[in-house]
């Protein structure tokens, strides 16, 4: 669609990821008038944006996919177990064609501006190309991971060869072709992209300032034996995923490590460390993410599996982490560690020597310049609340949301905020978003909406609050959630940490998607307690 878009709809969805497309494909086929604002050229959201070499995703591809529709996952043939992104962003267009979405989707189309009139109870939006639309209710589908950081590097600006951050990658693609190379950031993105970069660059410098855990992700091409075995079962099995804590399906757990001998344990982890993915070893054990001690013993483990992968014991040290792990996000990767092997790779540590400044020809650390002819920035997001309060979204008496949240992203149940009536977020702050798989936690929102829509016009409400006393308790719940996991003890995006000046609090509800989804459900059936409706 390439006309400026103006008039009134019911609902206004923003985003054409995966759950702008679920949302908006149930919408239109309610019937409902509606139309989709996307920032970028096509969908897929996340994976239209984050196309740097490397990038795929860490949670099988059986899995993350849509379930609402059987003959959309019957028909469907994923190439790999974990696919890359070129695949994701082919299945998000498949999808989009198959259910005709394009014709609703406003693409190039960021929104700017959300301003509530309180006397209509409508949303006015505008868009930086010039859109203008109201909406009765809005549901923001704008990602947990959208608003890009780049730090404030001094004299990033007078850097000569081009940098790109990750989540912005050219669509063209970039050669680094015997060319200098810096990547900044060793997170997931960047946990992903070292390896690519390090095969054709002349010579790569990693700037790490905090290690990762990272587990293999023992990628392969998908087995037809096993995918035949998925898609006979898909419905138990989706069913299943729905009443898991993260929504995924893993093996069953072992029990406690702390109770198991040395040598079973030791075995264990050895076998999931091989399985198909390394994230088996994550969850396998139930103490893991609540005890210091038994957190230990797995961070430990991978430990030692960096020692016997990179071969010199200094840069391996300075590439094992300190923190628990798992608190902060574990990457799969392909081959990371044993690319420090390579000749032309070198670890710069930069929080025993800072970044000072990027220079014209480079890098500048307290121990040196580093001349690069390419920078890459995979210094990550602004995460789960920065792709909101960028849209300068403006509530009741004249509120703007990045006041409201200047000390924390205060919501109701992860999907409300208290003077934002009308407006659904979803994979807000104080939801299970990126704690558990994203597109079956898309689907659970978008329906718990579109049923909260469908009551208020039975009851013929007009207008869906909050109030800051149920945003705090539902903060308590967060919080108190949290605080019996480990997650507390380390600075991470989960916390809003890695952002300077952002407030730090834990965003994600950590009590498993079961309970999150029961408590949801109750406030509702509670005759809406926690929520302020008005006729
Ligand atoms: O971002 P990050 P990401 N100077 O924030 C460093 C998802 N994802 O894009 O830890 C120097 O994790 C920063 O250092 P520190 C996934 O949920 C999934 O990699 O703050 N360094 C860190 O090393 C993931 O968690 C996949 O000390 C600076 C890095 O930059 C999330 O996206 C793939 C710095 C940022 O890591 C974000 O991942 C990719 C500075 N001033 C992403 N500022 C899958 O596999 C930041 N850093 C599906």
């Amino acid at each position: 669609m390439n006309e400026l878009v103006t008039g009134h709809y019911k609902v206004v969805v923003i985003g054409a990821g995966f759950g702008g497309m679920y949302a908006l494909h149930r919408l239109r086929s309610e019937g409902t008038e509606t139309i989709c604002f996307e920032a970028g050229g096509g969908v897929g959201g996340t994976w239209y944006w984050n196309r740097y070499p490397g990038a795929r995703v860490d949670i099988e591809s059986m899995q993350y996919s849509y379930s609402f529709d059987e003959e959309l996952q019957q028909e469907w043939s994923w190439p790999e177990n974990f696919s890359a992104q070129p695949d994701i962003e082919r299945y998000a267009n498949h999808v989009a064609d198959r259910f005709g979405l394009r014709e609703d989707i406003v693409f190039d189309a960021r929104v700017n501006s959300m301003r509530f009139d309180e006397g209509a109870n409508i949303w006015h939006l505008t868009t930086e190309r010039g859109d203008e639309v109201t909406a009765h209710y809005v549901i923001s589908a704008t990602g947990s991971l959208d608003a890009t950081n780049v730090p404030g590097f001094p004299g990033l600006d007078s850097f000569e060869g081009d940098w790109h951050h990750t989540s912005q990658w050219p669509k063209e693609g970039v050669s680094f072709d015997g060319l200098r190379v810096g990547v900044i950031g060793t997170g997931s993105s960047g946990v992903q992209a070292i390896p690519e970069i390090a095969k054709t660059a002349s010579h790569l410098h990693v700037f790490q300032r905090t290690p990762a855990f990272t587990m293999p992700n023992n990628n392969q091409p998908l087995d037809p034996d096993y995918e035949r075995e998925w898609k006979d079962t898909y419905a138990e099995r989706r069913e299943a995923m729905r009443t898991d804590q993260g929504l995924s399906m893993f093996p069953p757990k072992y029990g406690a490590i702390l109770d198991m001998e040395p040598a079973v344990r030791e075995a264990i982890m050895e076998d999931l460390y091989a399985s198909r993915s390394g994230f088996n070893l994550l969850v396998a054990f139930n103490d893991t993410m609540v005890n210091a001690e038994a957190n230990e013993l797995l961070a430990e483990f991978m430990r030692n599996k960096i020692r016997s992968i990179v071969t010199d014991p200094v840069v391996a040290e300075k590439l094992c982490p300190r923190y628990a792990i798992g608190t902060k996000r574990v990457c799969l990767d392909s081959g990371y560690h044993a690319t420090y092997n390579r000749e032309n790779v070198t670890l710069v540590d930069v929080r025993e020597s800072p970044i000072e400044e990027i220079t014209p020809r480079g890098v500048r650390t307290a121990d040196g310049e580093y001349e690069l002819d390419i920078l890459v920035l995979a210094t990550g997001f602004d995460a789960v609340s920065g792709s909101l309060t960028r849209l300068n979204v403006t509530g009741v008496d004249g509120l703007d949301l990045r006041d409201k949240w200047k000390d924390g992203a205060t919501n109701y149940l992860g999907m409300f905020v208290a003077g934002f009536p009308n407006l659904f977020m979803i994979h807000g702050p104080g939801s299970p978003g990126v704690l558990a798989q994203m597109i079956a936690g898309a689907e659970w929102q978008v329906q718990y909406v579109l049923d909260v829509i469908h009551d208020l016009d039975t009851r013929r409400v007009q207008r869906i609050d909050t109030t800051a006393e149920w945003e705090n308790k539902w903060d308590a719940e967060v919080q108190t959630a949290a605080s019996y996991t480990l997650f507390g003890g380390t600075d991470s995006w989960y916390k809003g940490a890695n952002i300077e000046g952002k407030p730090k609090s834990f965003m994600v509800y950590v009590g498993g998607y079961d309970n999150y989804s029961r408590r949801c459900r109750e406030q509702v059936e509670a005759d809406y307690e926690g929520f302020v409706l008005s006729p």
